[in-house]
């Protein structure tokens, strides 16, 4: 049966307190992932500590100009990321640096089509987005769980990409997108809860349920 894994999102700003819940739920994700939070506050030494316990997507949402995304992307690499998130709206140009990199480092590259929190200028832009991504032979998109109708919208588009669905939890995004996605992002839901390691397993739970129905 198809599976769904749990990405971690770490945005903590303690050092010991990100690898000492990532080291607790370990057995229940797949992927960890840093934001500015934790590398802004506890310094990019900590992505090569987390990566040892699981592989590191570095969500930098890279969204600049070609030459610098591609630097950014290499420090990313080069601190042992296994993936980096780059804006779709940055343009072909930027997202095409990036994958250059990427290739150098056998790592991968996921697209943020629309965001969880608005799709004030999103919509049709984000179709053109989750196109670009796969015309580029990008690994994956990111899509809002918070709107799982166009979460199902885009997984027409990509075909078999990646699909990495934030929004689970604390932002009130829906586990129906199990059906859609590969991956969704959890963050507050677990490392705020009082029982990481219980929160973690129950939403994989949810999730296991969701596809199972769908069987
Ligand atoms: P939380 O589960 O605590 O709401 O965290 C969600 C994580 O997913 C954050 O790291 C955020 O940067 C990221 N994210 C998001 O919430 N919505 C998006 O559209 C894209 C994201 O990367």
């Amino acid at each position: 049966m198809r599976k769904v894994e749990i990405v971690l999102a770490l945005d903590v700003l303690d050092r010991e307190r990100a690898l000492s819940i990532a080291k607790e739920v370990k057995d229940f994700i797949s992927h960890i992932k840093i934001n500015y939070p934790i590398v802004l506050s506890s310094g990019i030494d900590v992505m090569r500590d987390l990566s040892k316990i699981k592989p590191v997507i570095a969500d930098f949402k890279i969204a600049d100009i070609p030459y610098v995304s591609s630097i950014l992307a290499k420090i990313s690499f080069e601190n042992d990321a296994s993936a980096v998130i780059v804006h779709g709206f940055s343009g072909r140009e930027t997202v095409k640096a990036v994958l250059d990199v990427a290739r150098d480092y056998d790592g991968e590259v996921y697209v943020v089509t629309e965001l969880t929190s608005s799709d004030e200028f999103f919509g049709e832009v984000s179709d053109r987005i989750a196109r670009m991504a796969l015309d580029l032979g990008c690994h994956g998109i990111v899509a809002p769980s918070t709107r799982p109708d166009r979460v199902r919208r885009l997984r027409e588009i990509v075909g078999d990409m990646k699909i990495i669905c934030p929004g689970i939890g604390v932002q009130g995004g829906s586990v129906e997108v199990a059906k859609y996605a590969t991956h969704v992002v959890v963050g507050r839901a677990i490392y705020e809860s009082k029982d990481p390691k219980g929160s973690a397993e129950k939403i994989l739970k949810d999730l296991h349920a969701v596809l199972v129905r769908r069987v």
